[in-house]
């Protein structure tokens, strides 16, 4: 059974089909990135090493010149992909990254992709600046973590740049039920106050179709009225205006768009 629990909000599309008869199950808005030919495709990034060894400052100019920057982790699995990507080409590798203390000793500066922040994954007992180590490679006799080394060695580098990315298909788009914890869906609660389109409708499948190709709409209600379906097109998520999420005397229920 497809089941997707998300703050509460529980996704059976079983239950979509036998509360309406329908086989309103699309998947999730996923997102396709790809890298061009040697990268190789990480999240949202995409990795190489640089072609040959070279000083630090080379190996910089070396990423730029093949279209990337020299990278420098911003979380620990990335760390470790970079690490994994080193060991392919070589075991015992060594390969610089983005980091230095070079302008002032001890205050290491990493440049990044993008706006996070770096995660300074240094082995114990480093950085120690040994003869004057300015700069940071990961390594193997490192446990893969971050070393500091004179920046006149000749390493690799890894590189980095944007992986291109776009929507697989805008049509696959996937709702969820509100729900009680764990599944037990809620059907006499419904968002207030953000009804940007109201009509009567066939079910959820409409509802949610509708959903999709209306500029703004963010979450629906399906509220039976006089023997008709109601589909309300909100503008809001509960999530976002948690007051106006309420409960209702009559039978409403609320579907937004499934996160992760
Ligand atoms: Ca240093
Ligand atoms: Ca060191």
């Amino acid at each position: 059974m497809f089941f997707v629990n998300v703050f509460g909000i529980v996704a059976i599309c079983t239950a979509i089909n036998t509360a309406w008869g329908s086989s309103f199950c699309p998947s999730l808005p996923t997102m396709k990135c790809s890298c061009p030919s040697g990268w190789q495709l990480w999240q949202k990034a995409c990795y190489r090493l640089t072609e040959s060894k070279a000083n630090w400052e080379n190996s910089k100019s070396a990423c730029q010149e093949i279209g990337g920057k020299m990278a420098a982790p911003r979380s620990l699995k990335e760390m470790n992909f970079m690490a994994e990507l080193a060991k392919k080409k070589v075991n015992n590798y060594y390969v610089w990254i983005a980091c230095n203390d070079i302008e002032v000793e001890g205050n290491w500066t990493c440049d990044v992709l993008g706006d996070g922040d770096p995660f300074m994954g240094w082995q114990p007992g480093q950085p120690d600046n040994v003869y004057d180590q300015d700069c940071a490679g990961i390594a193997a006799r490192h446990n893969d973590k971050m070393d500091d080394d004179e920046c006149i060695k000749n390493y690799e580098a890894v590189c980095v740049r944007h992986a291109v990315c776009s929507p697989r298909s805008t049509q696959l788009r996937h709702f969820c039920f509100s729900s009680d914890y764990p599944s037990r869906f809620l059907n006499a609660t419904c968002l207030f106050d953000h009804v940007i389109r109201e009509f009567t409708t066939e079910g959820v499948t409409a509802c949610g179709s509708a959903c999709i190709k209306e500029p703004g709409c963010r979450s629906f209600n399906i509220k039976k009225s006089e023997g008709r379906k109601l589909c309300q097109l909100n503008n809001s998520t509960r999530l976002d205006d948690k007051d106006k999420f309420q409960n209702t005397s009559y039978f409403c229920m609320y579907l937004e768009e499934c996160i992760g």
